[in-house]
């Protein structure tokens, strides 16, 4: 009993004085694991006379539940003392100022992403993305582009090497590809947008091999060409923030649409200045049409149910147009000058209400 006493006293302080979780670890197991010293004394009971028997199990037993309620105890106050630490480690001032903004600036592809993001959200559309990388499936065969059709040549395609199952992959020509994910991930309705790079074997003055995409695809019971007109209509009148601009639409054609239109926006060009959304010129900026049957059908859709329109724009062109920036290779140029020049604060984020850009 006095020797119980003893060990008694001895793990208490051997407790209280872990440290740590770890630390205290160490000393549950030493005393009650499997090989513990409570654990060994309980198996040895058995060599004990009858008449102790009794009473040095009970003793035991008492001991053992006081160990244990010591070392849950140390265990919530170690637990209580670890997060108190990093709470005080990871404490943020909130009211803090924010750093006074000296040096970074958006590209101007990043800052007109954001203004077609906030004008498509508010009439209700959600942002999809997908890889840069794609089968050529979704890039041309679901788009009514069969291996053969001479817009495969026309696309200056980026092959990537094929793969072990002869499998060519291609760098995206459009962001098509992420409507037909889209289309093939779930039922309609669909009202998305997908922004996001693009890829053609091309380089000159007015192409670069890589460029800004966004296309635009609306599918649901009775679209008709009417809703398209209405959307691109507000669009437009909200990007260029001109509430009388004018919209023209062209026939045209494309594998994915019928029928296919492009859209010019009035502007005059009045002493060699561009002014968009007034005057009687006119000046492309971009593609559209209802939804080819076929595409619908390729990606699980009837189209005796379902139609609608899509779209697609260049945003390197139309950042040019609404920011007057002459030559689209310096787009890509890293040069901090022109970034300075070019570039938007970062917390001036684009909204309706508030103004896209100032
Ligand atoms: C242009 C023209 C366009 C589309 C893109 C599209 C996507 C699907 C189905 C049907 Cl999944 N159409 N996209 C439609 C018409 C025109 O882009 O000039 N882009 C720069």
């Amino acid at each position: 009993m006095q020797e119980l006493d003893q060990l008694e006293q001895e793990w208490l302080a051997a407790i209280a004085g872990a440290a740590d979780l770890d630390s205290l670890d160490k000393v549950r197991v030493a005393v009650l694991g499997k090989k513990g010293a409570i654990t060994e004394r309980l198996k040895s009971l058995g060599q004990l006379p009858a008449e102790q028997r009794r009473s040095a199990g009970a003793a035991l037993n008492v001991l053992k539940d006081t160990l244990t309620a010591a070392i849950a105890d140390r265990q919530n106050a170690l637990h209580v003392r670890a997060l108190d630490a990093r709470l005080a480690e990871e404490r943020v001032d909130v009211t803090l100022p924010v750093r006074p903004m000296t040096g970074g600036r958006l590209h101007p592809v990043s800052q007109v992403t954001d203004e077609l993001v906030a004008i498509f959200a508010d009439m209700g559309f959600t942002v999809a993305d997908g890889p840069d990388i794609e089968s050529d499936w979704n890039n041309f065969t679901a788009l009514n582009i069969p291996p053969d059709h001479p817009a495969r040549q026309m696309h200056d395609t980026f092959y990537l090497p094929p793969d072990a199952n002869g499998e060519r992959k291609v760098l995206r020509t459009h962001t098509s590809p992420v409507q037909i994910r889209t289309m093939m991930a779930g039922p309609p309705p669909y009202r998305v947008i997908i922004p996001g790079r693009t890829y053609r074997s091309d380089s000159d003055m007015t192409h670069t091999p890589m460029f800004h995409q966004v296309e635009g695809l609306v599918i649901d019971r009775d679209i008709h060409m009417g809703h398209l007109k209405g959307c691109l209509l507000e669009f437009a009148r909200a990007f260029f923030e001109v509430d009388t601009l004018k919209l023209r639409f062209r026939p045209s054609h494309f594998p994915f649409t019928e029928p296919s239109a492009e859209v010019d926006v009035g502007c005059s060009r009045r002493g060699g200045e561009l002014k968009i959304g007034e005057g009687d010129d006119w000046l492309e900026i971009l593609g559209c049409g209802m939804v080819h049957p076929k595409v619908l059908e390729n990606c699980g859709v009837d189209p005796t149910q379902y139609q609608g329109f899509a779209f697609g724009m260049g945003i390197d062109r139309i950042a040019m147009l609404k920011y007057g920036i002459p030559d689209l290779r310096s787009f890509f140029d890293g040069d901090l000058r022109w970034i300075r020049h070019y570039g938007f604060v970062p917390l001036d984020l684009p909204t309706l209400s508030g103004g896209l850009a100032r």
